[in-house]
């Protein structure tokens, strides 16, 4: 966590139905449904479309069957691949389009049932906002099979099960995917009585303390309290406690580029010896903030004990 890049091998990995064995060579993409041209394309046929490239965070909501349980998997990458903007404008949606469907070859048995894929789906005005990718590559280097290779989908901005990987085809829709992996789980419920379940599209604020740990706090002795802070939107201020979520200091938070996390610090003189609450608290600029009771975005925290000598 102490970079602004993660290392793809310190990235968390995560797969419902098991790793498939992809032949790259035989390997192609369809771009289908509702369209007025229908597109195959292999790999080659994507590596020579445009390139892009956008740093985004990269957050699992989760275990479906545990909503509400923060799983804080979390990491910051920089992804790289054909928009899927480019792709659409090639194929075309007729008017009535509304979805992209994306699926994957991988299958297996999920929670007690067998599926013959992975199937999920997002909006069309996200699809084509200029930040969807199909990707081919994590960091400056190709996808490994582990991590969705050859090609995967990236929606920066939206949890990481909406980014398929090992993505074969995508079928543009009037209508949200009927598969289990949209309407089973990964289907918030509903607030309220008056309120529906919500698809888990948008990442909600979220923010984590990277520092200090143990060893760097004594009584008197400067420190920086800082992390990471993100969300679909941008953060606009993150709070910070060190009274376990009495009071709060408003840190210091670099703007954000791209998709990517956004760094926030404060500085702290600790004044009495023993464990403090760290607390850390992200809002967005519509002034969506993170909530302190069970929710996958609960508020972060974390003891440290302050000794009386500088170590
Ligand atoms: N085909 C396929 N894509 C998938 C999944 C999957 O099980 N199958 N898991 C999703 C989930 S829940 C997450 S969090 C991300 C994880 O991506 P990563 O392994 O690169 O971290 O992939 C998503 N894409
Ligand atoms: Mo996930």
């Amino acid at each position: 966590m102490q970079s602004f890049l993660t290392p793809e091998a310190d990235l968390f990995s995560v797969w419902h139905l098991g790793i498939p064995d992809v032949a790259a060579d035989r390997w192609s993409l369809t771009v289908g449904g509702e369209v007025a041209h229908r597109l195959s394309l292999s790999l080659d046929d994507l590596r020579a479309l445009p390139q892009t490239e956008i740093t985004s965070v990269h957050e699992c909501a989760g275990s479906p069957l545990a909503p509400s349980i923060p799983q804080r998997r979390v990491g910051n990458v920089q992804w790289g691949g054909v928009l899927l903007s480019d792709l659409l404008r090639l194929a075309e949606p007729e008017n009535e389009a509304a979805y992209v469907i994306s699926a994957g070859i991988d299958h297996g048995v999920y929670d007690s049932a067998y599926h013959d894929h992975y199937e999920k789906d997002l909006p069309l005005d996200k699809a084509v906002d200029g930040t969807t990718l199909v990707a081919l590559t994590v960091n400056g280097a190709p996808l490994p099979p582990r991590r969705g290779g050859p090609v995967r989908l990236v929606v920066p901005g939206y949890y990481g099960t909406n980014s398929t990987k090992w993505l074969t085809s995508l079928t543009v829709s009037d209508r949200r995917s009927t598969g289990a992996f949209t309407t089973k789980y990964y289907m918030d419920p509903p607030a309220d009585v008056s309120s529906q379940a919500t698809p888990v599209w948008e990442l909600a604020p979220n923010s984590c303390l990277v520092a200090p740990v143990d060893e760097d706090v004594a009584v008197g002795k400067p420190v920086e309290i800082w992390g990471w802070a993100w969300a679909c939107e941008p953060v606009a201020c993150v709070d910070v406690s060190v009274d376990g979520g009495q009071t709060w200091t408003s840190a210091e938070v670099t703007s954000r580029t791209g998709h990517a996390w956004q760094r926030f610090t404060l500085a702290w003189t600790p004044s009495s010896v023993g464990e403090h609450i760290l607390a850390c608290r992200a809002t967005t600029l519509s002034g969506a903030t993170q909530p302190s009771t069970p929710r996958r975005n609960r508020i972060h925290q974390r003891v440290v004990f302050v000794t009386q000598e500088q170590p």
